[in-house]
């Protein structure tokens, strides 16, 4: 009994206090105002919260309303001179139309949830990562596009992967956001917004320096970068000998991921040394990238933004 007086007293006192505290915060003109701003960006997050989500749950409806089996990629948008400008987004999409895999393209959510571009949807189901796309859609759809190949061959074209995915990809993101700020995706991406234009290549440019540090490819100079792009591109000239493709007679998957990054440098980042090395230092190079567009992309043009006949 006596605990229980004691206790309600305490909260008694307590909120004379925090009243009292209130009524001096609100009394000064400073605070009231800072509180009245607060107040305000939190009715504005939330409203914004709201309409996302409910932007999302509409989104969610049309994906899910692709039909069983059918793919939705989510990529960026097309660009003026390739179909996409990441290597990534190449790949998954080559990969669906070799195996012949339906798919329909959806370019308002380009990110997934662990804020890697591409990602697809298929019957419900999220998935990241281009790596772990091509194998899942290989079990899925019982996709044969590698079965040719020797288990010697499969591992070698598994090593060039990860060389291109894991070391060129970096050269190529310091290229574009950090080395020439943003001058190829002005130059070969159709921008809908102010954002894109001028807050973005300031954002990236600092955002790219802090995750090539990170990687450790910004630690190199440019000139180093340059000498490690045309080690990579002898490999794959090397490997690619006489064959038509990398597969042999025809594409295999590690075809897809070879020709996402060579058609960076023959449609987009052009005036790069890496463009000179495909198409002067290695034409092979230039003539297989020709090679996999006609092949695979019968309808190149139409896919460009804009529209070409
Ligand atoms: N390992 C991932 C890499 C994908 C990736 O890095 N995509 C870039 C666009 S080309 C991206 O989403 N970058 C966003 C970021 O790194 O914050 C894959 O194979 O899909």
């Amino acid at each position: 009994m006596c605990v229980r007086v004691c206790v309600s007293r305490r909260i008694v006192k307590m909120n004379i206090s925090v009243n009292d505290s209130l009524e001096t915060l609100w009394s000064n003109e400073w605070a009231r105002r800072s509180i009245v701003i607060c107040i305000g960006f939190g009715v504005i997050i939330c409203v914004r919260k709201f309409f996302q989500n409910r932007k999302r749950a509409k989104l969610r409806a049309d994906w899910n309303a692709a039909g069983k089996d059918v793919v939705v990629l989510h990529q960026f948008w097309r660009g003026k001179y390739c179909p996409n400008m990441s290597p990534y987004v190449l790949k998954v999409e080559c990969f669906m139309r070799l195996a012949g895999i339906k798919y329909i393209t959806d370019t308002q959510e380009p990110f997934g949830a662990r804020g890697l571009c591409p990602w697809i949807t298929l019957n419900g189901e999220d998935i990241e990562d281009s790596q772990h796309i091509v194998e899942r859609l290989t079990e899925q759809f019982n996709v044969k596009l590698d079965d040719h190949l020797t288990p010697e061959r499969k591992a070698t074209l598994e090593a060039i992967r990860i060389m291109l995915e894991e070391h060129m990809f970096w050269i190529l993101f310091m290229y574009r956001y950090y080395h020439t700020n943003c001058k190829v995706f002005k130059k070969t991406q159709v921008f809908p917004t102010w954002f894109l234009h001028y807050y973005f290549p300031i954002f990236i440019y600092y955002y790219s320096q802090k995750r090539g540090r990170a990687q450790g490819i910004a630690r190199h100079t440019f000139a180093e970068q340059v000498k490690m792009t045309e080690k990579n591109m002898e490999i794959l000239n090397t490997l690619l000998g006489e064959g038509q493709y990398f597969g042999g007679d025809k594409p295999c998957s590690t075809d897809c991921i070879v020709f996402g990054f060579l058609a960076q440098g023959m449609w987009n980042d052009t005036d790069s040394p890496f463009e000179t090395l495909i198409k002067v230092t290695y034409p092979k190079l230039a003539a297989y990238s020709i090679r996999m567009k006609e092949h695979i992309y019968p309808d190149w043009k139409k896919l460009l933004n804009p529209p070409q006949e």
